[in-house]
């Protein structure tokens, strides 16, 4: 008898002899073709969890899996550590944000190894320490360069409660709040540095070439959200000193006809200059309350619609008509141009507007068998164009470019396009990032740190609880410094960068994550990039993807890489629930995997993680579930060990039999497992596994086949095994006489002539007269062998009009219809 299964004494020797003989180091091999499979590193706010394993365990899985195919594999891991988390955990625990997130790295790279992954830890990378950081650093100056980095007063997304400035993405939901503490985000004017994302807007909506899914794709292209319009002039009645028109962004000019108002944003620089000193109270009133409100309750189209009448009004140059311009908060500032035309007869919110407010509806698009009745809603939709002058009676769709074109000729408009999409604020007035390198010289004005004097570090001693204000503010020794320039006094910058930007750019830091002359070695770059497979959370839809694609194509453009697309393929997985809901810790449902590594061995996490559902879906944990993964990893254990021995008294044919069907099943096997590897569909991949080792375990009762072909099967499922359990495979290889290590050998290969299923000559009777012979597969089912004989021609002509009343099937040989 063998020896017990005992996860516990195999997977750590052999994450030792692993590392050890640096079996998962890979360099650049020009001669081997490249595969960069990466997951999305973790966030290093405390202790892996289950659903850091769900992401990690599979996707190690698939690299050991091309590992095996021959491809150079890069499967690196690091740590994204620098941002709020962790600046709010250590404010909260009283100790510095450095020491905190270190524990957490020590205590987390330990959870990693206990997965026994491929991971080449002579490549990770953490982005918190000045080596890293120094990089970032240098983006930054790559992008201030080349006129990609801008500052800018804006109002800026000010969460209260974090006492910081958040990105647009990080304001969540119709009610705008903080994504980290639900607060409602409110608006503040400060001094930010931007990045120029909006330069890419359209590229970036596009993703061709892309292996993505569909819906990530869709939410990056609405995230860009590309409006073709016009922007048109109208004219002031009574020009002011700031100006003598304003100019409005419309979507639908072939309406212009139809224009009863103008609604300007409260923040619209005009509204003061034009405002009538009997409307001034009123509508400084109306702008302070607006500041209170947030862009998406401002937006929508629920909130009722209110504003203010400035006293001023513009000229509709192609009616010749005053307009009153109002203004009112569902105009944003910061679309378009800010300004709106009313035209309440084809908008929902001008339609809304002008009936509080009493404005005339002017109807000028109109619908087909259109009577001239009043309209109780605005009609949105094309139709053919009513009292507009010479454009009457075209369809609106060529009113809309005969329009145009018309306004572009007299000079009073043009073709314009607005996107969504608004640049990237990078600042945070935080500490836990890297500090922008920028110094402020009273001579010189804002001034990049040269590069040879990165890092900027970020000084130890700051005081870093949030105020709202940078708190290396008040850190004389940071702030303090001479221009490199002149060698004046001057002051550093003292905002710290949005930790997107350290994950930008981390997947080139792997390629030459020692490199201390560069950001990452242009070789290295072009041998390994672009990422073949990214799998991670489908939470980063918007924010770290499309950062990351950004950083991509600006590098391009600068000439220091030459591909323009990071991601070649992604692949989100799903979520692990438990007891019906997500884990949370409130809910006291949360999995623990160490516990389950503990207990029953990382072979067995990794393998029940795949089999729980369909990865992109993910599943429901069960304990009977995952105890019924060991059991069947304990199956092949004994299998295996108990070792193989061929009856003596078999006859000839039935050995051949039985090995023809071994053989065949092998094979069935490889090709199945390939499949479902190559497209991440591992539970199906398990469950084949599953299927071989039932069959192994029927084979090696009966005893038919020879010594050597039962070894030859027993090779295949430990092979096919190894990306999935590396610890069992490579134990039981051991054990079995082979060499070290598993994990250097070649996926097995499938031969098509052998995988397929052996075919028989079923013949078909209808009412016991042979009336036709079929080739089918020698497992046909009854089901299937009735549904092949009904589909034939020559049996349809004996059956039709006439009632199935039986069916005989005799297995391997013939099926007998009774029909009446
Ligand atoms: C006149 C008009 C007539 C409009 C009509 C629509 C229908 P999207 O598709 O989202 O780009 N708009 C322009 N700038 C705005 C701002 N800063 N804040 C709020 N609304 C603004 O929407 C473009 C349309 O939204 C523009 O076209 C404008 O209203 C409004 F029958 O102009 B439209
Ligand atoms: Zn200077």
């Amino acid at each position: 008898m063998a020896d017990k299964y005992s996860p516990q004494e195999i997977e750590e020797k052999w994450q030792e002899k692993w590392a050890e003989s640096r079996i998962y180091e890979v360099k650049e091999d020009p001669v081997k073709p490249k595969y960069y499979a990466l997951t999305m590193f973790p966030y290093t706010s405390g202790d892996l969890h289950i659903g850091h394993w769900y992401a990690m365990a599979p996707s190690d899985v698939r690299a050991r899996f091309k590992r095996m195919q021959g491809f150079n594999v890069l499967h690196p891991m690091g740590f994204d550590s620098f941002g709020l988390p962790a600046e709010n955990a250590a404010i909260k625990r009283g100790i510095h944000p450095f020491i905190w997130t270190m524990q957490n790295i020590v205590n987390m790279r330990k959870q990693l190894k206990s997965m026994g992954a491929i991971y080449d830890w002579s490549r990770e990378v953490i982005t918190c320490l000045p080596e890293y950081y120094k990089w970032t650093q240098w983006f930054f100056l790559k992008m201030y360069e080349h006129g990609l980095a801008y500052r800018a007063m804006a109002p800026v997304n000010w969460c209260p409660s974090c006492q910081t400035v958040l990105a647009n993405e990080q304001v969540v939901g119709e009610s705008a709040t903080c994504e980290r503490c639900d607060t409602p985000v409110i608006h503040k004017y400060l001094e930010q540095w931007f990045f120029r994302i909006t330069k890419y807007a359209d590229e970036l909506a596009r993703h061709e070439g892309l292996n993505w899914p569909e819906r990530i794709k869709i939410m990056q292209h609405n995230w860009v959200g590309r409006s073709d319009g016009a922007e048109i002039v109208f004219p002031l009645e009574k020009p002011v000193n700031n100006g003598s028109e304003v100019k409005v962004f419309t979507t639908r000019p072939d309406t212009i006809y139809g224009v009863t108002f103008m609604v300007l944003a409260p923040e619209h620089p005009l509204v003061a200059e034009i405002t009538t000193t009997s409307q001034k109270t009123a509508v400084e009133t109306y702008i302070e309350q607006a500041r209170h409100k947030d862009e998406v309750e401002r937006l929508s189209t629920e909130r009722e619609k209110d504003g203010v009448f400035t006293g001023a009004y513009a000229i509709n140059r192609l009616t010749n008509e005053k307009v009153p311009i109002w203004i009112a908060d569902y105009v944003i500032l910061s679309y378009g141009t800010g300004a709106v035309m009313g035209v309440p007869a084809h908008d929902e919110r001008d339609f809304a507007f002008a009936k509080k407010y009493n404005l005339p509806i002017s109807v000028v698009i109109v619908p087909q068998g259109y009577q001239g009745e009043e309209f109780n809603a605005a009609y949105i939709d094309p139709g053919t164009m009513i009292n507009s002058g010479p454009f009457s009676s075209l369809s609106s769709e060529v009113g809309w470019d005969n329009i145009c074109t018309y306004l572009e000729k007299q000079g009073w408009g043009k073709r314009a396009v607005s996107y969504k999409l608004r640049d990237w604020l990078i600042s945070r007035q935080r500490y836990w990032g890297a500090p922008i390198p920028i110094i402020y010289c009273p001579k010189c004005g804002a001034m990049p740190v040269p590069e040879k004097d990165l890092p900027v570090l970020l000084p130890e001693d700051a005081e870093f609880k949030p105020t709202g204000e940078s708190p290396l503010k008040y850190n004389e020794k940071f702030v303090n410094t001479t221009c490199h320039h002149c060698g004046g006094k001057a002051t550093r910058e003292t905002d710290t960068m949005d930790t997107f930007m350290c994950s930008s750019w981390y997947f080139l830091r792997y390629a030459s994550p020692y490199d201390d002359k560069a950001a990452f070695d242009q070789r290295a770059v072009k041998y390994w990039m672009p990422v073949d497979i990214y799998t991670g959370g489908a939470e980063h839809a918007v924010m770290h993807l499309f950062y990351a694609r950004f950083f991509t194509k600006a590098l391009r453009d600068m000439g220091l890489v030459n591909f323009g697309e990071p991601f070649t393929r992604l692949f989100n997985q799903g979520t692990i629930i438990n007891q019906g809901a997500k884990m949370s810790k409130s809910r006291g449902n949360v999995i623990n995997p160490d516990k389950y590594v503990g207990e029953l061995g990382a072979d067995t996490v990794r393998t029940y993680l795949m089999f729980v559902g369909p990865w992109e879906q993910g599943g429901e944990w069960s304990d009977s579930g995952i105890s019924g993964t060991y059991r069947w990893l304990n199956r092949i254990w004994t299998l295996v060990l108990e070792g193989y021995t061929a009856k003596k008294e078999t006859t000839v044919s039935e050995r051949k039999n039985a090995e023809r069907g071994l053989i065949r099943i092998t094979h069935q096997t490889i090709k199945k497992t390939t499949g479902d590897m190559e497209n991440l569909q591992f539970n199906t991949m398990i469950a084949a596994l599953m299927e071989y080792t039932n069959y192994l375990s029927k084979v090696k009762d009966g005893g038919t086949v020879s010594d050597s072909t039962w070894k030859e099967a027993e090779k295949t499922l430990l092979l096919l095994l190894a990306p999935s359990a590396p610890h069992l495979a490579e134990e039981l290889w051991q054990r079995t006489g082979r060499t070290f290590s598993i994990h250097n050998q070649k996926w097995p290969e499938w031969s098509e002539e052998l995988a397929k299923e052996e075919e028989i000559t079923l013949v078909v009777q209808v009412n016991g007269k042979v009336r036709e012979r079929l080739t089918v597969p020698a497992s046909i089912t009854e089901d299937e062998a009735k549904k092949q004989a009904l589909s034939s021609e020559r049996v349809k002509s004996f059956v039709i009009g006439k009632e199935l009343v039986n069916t005989v099937f005799v297995p391997g040989r013939l099926i007998n219809l009774v029909v009446k």
